[in-house]
């Protein structure tokens, strides 16, 4: 016969007594030091005398510090201390209900939740999903703990009361919106740490640390969008979500891995691309590729002929891509010409009087006027096709596998826009062949090195695959050399408009930056035919 002893004959005692004999407690007794009856067969005190007898029991005291006491002492006695749960209770089976607790008739505890040692659920009450009460709490009648919510030690939930979720600190979160933004990817109640990640102008980008059973793991790639430069965020996320959907497709077919060859958006919680905080900027994820590699600068030459042979490959992958589809995230991005006439305002209005400062570089821009119409004019008379492109193709916007050293995917899809073939091209040439990085001060160290142009051609012809008309193919030394001139050009028109656009750590840093491209320029000027004769080489 299963006999249960229960401490505390008071009401609640009697509650506990009733739902015992109905889920098949034949024997129910009780101690209690004031109550007395023909069930109360001794004091409290006395519980360990009755453990032979009675081999199970359980604490209902209605005050949380005694029944939770009790019940541990009934514990280390060495009784069986069952939870009782009511027949009208709803448990889910992934719920943890703890000794000596009780779940009261018509009460919800939910998946994932986790109730400790000698709590009480009362009638009516409902703990959501992924809670967690801990030991000798009281979940008051008809109250509501929502989800993800943490209940002290001994708390009284009152009736009715409804507990919102608390967030819990996660370690890195220096502001209010990349706390929000965690939250909305839905990773606030286990992420580890932030911290922030990655040497891009334009974006704030942040690693996303998640548990698991080996330690902290680099999960996601949490990125705010700098929407000052990005006016449309929603319509750059449909772009990337429109392309990585398709390449996943397109790399599938190959035989390649979807999951590691393009990006992996993460929507929000509400199924939205991108989260925007209570500032109005956009936030957005994706799953970080492990075991991967990104470079600053060329470090084997083996590397940029990966680089080209990935973004070539990109090209030839979005052929077929509806590229009417695509909406123009930042208008006239590569527009060499109109890029100049902002140049030139910029150097007319001297907003910031920094002018002086840089009249050597002013004039190197301003005597390649002519030039900026080149490519320009061949895609408006009809010469050049648009295709999908990149239009950000730096090496620091492409992974290696770290394993094989070959690309493996591109990344950075913010600028992903009907353009040029050669821009692409031109773009990788002015930051991967360069013998320095993009902010040297010493232009002693920054040299254009055709042997690293010449493996780039050599790869991103292989991976274009034959899919570029001769005009394209001609017209790719041009795209170096405009792509430089035109990206120093933007430098400097940032400097002299007070560094608005490009991030920079020091008050002269976008004209550094202008000098090291500018200095390029000069050297593809000088060896422009050994650049066009690398190019007809390879085709
Ligand atoms: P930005 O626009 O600021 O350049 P990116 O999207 O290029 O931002 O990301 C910054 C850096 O973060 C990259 O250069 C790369 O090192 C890393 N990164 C971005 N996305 C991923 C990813 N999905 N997996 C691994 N690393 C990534
Ligand atoms: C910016 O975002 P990031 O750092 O990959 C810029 C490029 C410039 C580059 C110069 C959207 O690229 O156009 O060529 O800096 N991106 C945008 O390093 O303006
Ligand atoms: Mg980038």
């Amino acid at each position: 016969m299963k006999s249960l002893l229960i401490l505390g004959a008071g009401g609640f005692g009697q509650m506990i007594q009733e739902t015992a004999r109905l889920i098949g407690y034949a024997k129910v007794v009780f101690l209690d030091d004031a109550v007395k009856g023909e069930d109360v067969i001794g004091k409290c005190c006395d519980y360990q005398a009755f453990l032979g007898e009675y081999d199970t029991a359980v604490a209902a005291l209605g005050d949380n510090g005694m029944r939770l006491y009790w019940t541990e002492k009934l514990m280390e006695a060495g009784y069986k201390v069952p939870a009782i749960i009511h027949p009208s209770a709803v448990v889910s089976p992934s719920a943890e209900i703890g000794n000596g607790s009780f779940i009261m008739q018509r009460a919800v505890v939910n998946t994932h939740t986790v109730i400790e040692h000698g709590v009480l659920v009362n009638s009516g009450a409902v703990v959501d999903h992924d809670s967690h009460v801990a030991k000798g709490a009281h979940i008051g009648l008809g109250s509501v703990v929502k989800a993800n919510c943490n209940i002290d030690v001994k708390r009284k939930v009152e009736a009715g009361e409804v507990v919102f979720s608390t967030r819990r600190k996660i370690d890195g979160v220096t502001n209010r919106n990349l706390e929000d933004a965690l939250y909305a990817f839905g990773f606030g109640n286990q992420c580890s740490y932030v911290k922030p990640f990655g040497q891009g102008h334009i974006n704030e980008t942040y690693a996303v640390y998640m548990p698991t059973d080996a330690g902290d793991e680099f999960a996601y790639i949490l990125q705010r969008v700098n929407n000052n430069v990005f006016k449309d965020p929603a319509g750059v996320m449909e772009n990337i979500f429109g392309v990585t959907e398709y390449l996943r497709n397109v790399i599938r077919d190959e035989g390649g891995d979807p999951d590691r060859e393009t990006l992996s958006c993460i929507k929000t919680k509400a199924g939205c691309t991108y989260f925007e905080d209570s500032e109005g900027q956009p936030w957005r994820c994706y799953h970080y590729i492990p075991n991967s590699v990104c470079y600053q600068l060329v470090e084997e030459p083996e590397q940029f002929y990966q680089s080209g042979n990935s973004f070539g490959h990109f090209l030839k992958q979005l052929g077929n891509y509806p590229a009417s589809s695509l909406k123009e995230t930042i208008p006239d991005f590569h527009n060499t010409v109109k890029r100049f006439a902002n140049f030139q305002r910029a150097v007319k209005r001297d907003i910031k009087n920094r002018a002086i400062t840089c009249r050597p570089e002013v004039k190197f821009a301003l005597e390649r006027e002519a030039d900026c119409g080149v490519l320009v004019k061949q895609q408006e008379e009809g010469k050049l096709p648009l295709r999908v492109t990149h239009n950000d193709t730096k090496l620091n916007n492409i992974l290696f596998d770290a394993d094989t050293g070959k690309g493996l995917c591109i990344i950075d899809l913010d600028t992903i826009m009907p353009g040029l073939a050669a821009n692409d091209f031109g773009d990788s040439i002015r930051f991967g062949a360069a013998t320095a990085e993009e902010d040297e001060r010493n232009l002693d160290l920054m040299h254009f090195d055709i042997s690293l142009y010449e493996m780039y051609v050599k790869g991103y012809l292989e991976g274009t695959d034959g899919v570029l008309t001769p005009e394209e193919i001609e017209s790719l030394p041009w795209g170096a050399r405009l792509m430089t001139l035109e990206c120093g050009m933007r430098f400097l028109t940032d400097y002299l408009e007070g560094d608005t656009y490009f991030k920079t750590a020091y008050p002269e840093h976008n004209l550094v930056r202008a000098r090291t491209q500018f200095r390029l320029v000069d050297e593809m000027e000088q060896q422009f035919e050994k650049m066009q004769e690398i190019v007809r080489q390879y085709c």
